[in-house]
């Protein structure tokens, strides 16, 4: 639809009073005002995942910090270097801004409370030492613990708050009562965890790593997103919305795996959500992997008044319970199966070559037409972990680093299509490549690269269902 047809109708709506400054047609957690003001695509939601000015902020997430998602000088960003105490960094930050961590390891144990009024807050790991690079896969941002207590925690009560947390990693603490969590009363808000990384850590008492506490009539929106929350003793995803608050929460590309209880933990090990006292909690989950996880993979708990709404599909979950007011809407391609990683134990979740979660997924626009389930993780997208059998031997690639071509020299077992796909880190597809059949034999082939920033993007190269990954560094 052209943006002259659209405007007619939202002319006809204003007409008839049918429209509102927050209608969101494509429900993509943007309004349609605030997309054709930005020249997005009010009918489309995959372009919240997009990066329209190209300053690794996605246009989601500008429109979280009120910010041009057309120019790439805003929203104001804050540096953060290792040795910089982050916490500071955090409790300082002004309103809207991005806080950019570079690779390193940071003590933090941050709450915020609603004392200084709203809250528009962006966190991102995963900068090289000269901020001139974003890639989490090779720059590591890893969150340690200082007394406790938890990482990243906002309390916002009458106010609203917008937190987003990207490209971090935090592991091996002790004791803390959550990870990433927001607990929000009598507000609006938004949540949105992405391409995080939370294992091997033990959290006491009632809450999870990733946590929402939403209660008397607060409103919010939650994404959590390619994350994987693993190996801990602790629920994974806790959700709650109690007390006329409502939730509605989108979980994509997840791998929630081994979450054990200790002692009294409430069952839930891998997701655990609950609405009470007419909270209503709408959640939809595509694309993940719940498994292995004390006592249940996924706990659903409605009652007392309040509704939980499940929309599940492309997933594997192992283990279900539900109780009381739980409406499940469970659609295509869910698997209770193993979904044998290569080495969870060893912290390593790639997919096996006969893994169920291979190429099961729905097209979200994140990571291609038949994603995997799960957490994409960069051992994935770096390795050949899945070498399409109709290929003979190895696929070069070169020049690599390259400007503005590359060539693939490849030999072929047998005559079949070939797909070729060129991803960013933020695993967005930026440009697609078909040969309609290569035929058996040897080739060369060139290809011009599109006007794309330096950096380090992945090539996905599609035979017969099967892919390999190539790492291309663009100069
Ligand atoms: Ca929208
Ligand atoms: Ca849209
Ligand atoms: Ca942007």
């Amino acid at each position: 639809m052209n943006r002259l047809y659209y405007l007619l109708i939202l002319f006809i709506c204003g007409l008839i009073g049918q429209t509102s400054a927050q209608t969101d047609t494509d429900k993509d957690g943007m309004p349609d005002e605030w997309e054709m003001t930005h020249n997005l695509n009010p009918f489309l939601a995959e372009d919240a995942w997009l990066d329209q000015d190209g300053d690794f902020v996605l246009n989601l997430f500008e429109y979280f910090l009120q910010s041009n998602p057309g120019d790439a000088s805003t929203p104001q960003t804050i540096q953060v270097t290792p040795g910089e105490d982050l916490e500071k960094v955090l409790e300082n930050a002004p309103d809207g801004v991005i806080v950019r961590i570079q690779e390193g390891s940071y003590p933090v144990n941050f709450t915020h409370t609603n004392s200084g009024g709203d809250l528009r807050l962006m966190v991102q790991g995963g900068w090289n030492q000269d901020f001139s690079q974003y890639d989490p896969c090779t720059y590591t941002t890893q969150l340690v613990d200082t007394n406790g207590f938890e990482w990243l925690n906002v309390i916002a009560n009458d106010v609203n708050a917008y937190l987003m947390v990207e490209g971090l990693q935090m592991q091996h603490s002790t004791g803390i009562s959550s990870g990433l969590s927001i607990s929000m009363k009598n507000g609006q808000g938004a949540f949105v965890v992405n391409n995080c990384e939370i294992t091997n850590s033990v959290f006491d008492g009632f809450s999870g790593a990733i946590d929402l506490f939403i209660q008397a009539n607060a409103t919010i929106d939650c994404w959590i997103v390619n994350t994987l929350v693993a190996n801990n003793v602790a629920t994974g995803i806790e959700i709650d919305a109690s007390d006329s608050s409502v939730v509605n929460a989108h979980l994509y590309h997840n791998t929630v795996f081994n979450n054990k209880n200790e002692g009294s933990i409430i069952s839930g090990g891998g997701l655990d959500a609950s609405a009470s006292g007419t909270g209503i909690l709408d959640l939809e989950v595509i694309n993940s992997i719940f498994f292995d996880n004390e006592e249940s993979d996924v706990y659903l708990l409605g009652g007392s008044g309040g509704t939980v709404n499940l929309d599940i599909s492309h997933s594997i979950v192992g283990v279900t319970e539900s109780i009381s007011n739980v409406l499940i809407m469970q659609g295509d391609n869910m698997s209770v199966e193993n979904p044998k990683f290569i080495d969870a134990a060893g912290g390593n979740f790639s997919l096996q070559g006969d893994s169920p979660a291979v190429s099961k997924g729905l097209d979200l626009g994140l990571f291609g037409t038949t994603p995997d389930l799960g957490y994409i993780n960069c051992t994935t997208l770096t390795t050949d972990v899945h070498v399409p059998t109709a290929i003979q031997g190895k696929v070069q690639l070169y020049p690599n680093p390259v400007q503005d071509y590359f060539n693939l020299a490849l030999e072929m077992k047998e005559a079949n299509p070939v797909d070729i796909r060129l991803f960013n880190n933020l695993g967005q597809q930026i440009k697609t490549w078909s040969e309609a059949l290569l035929p058996t034999g040897k080739h060369r082939l060139a290809f011009d690269l599109p006007d794309i920033n330096s950096g380090t993007y992945h090539l996905q190269i599609e035979v017969d269902g099967q892919s390999l990954f190539h790492k291309l560094v663009v100069h």
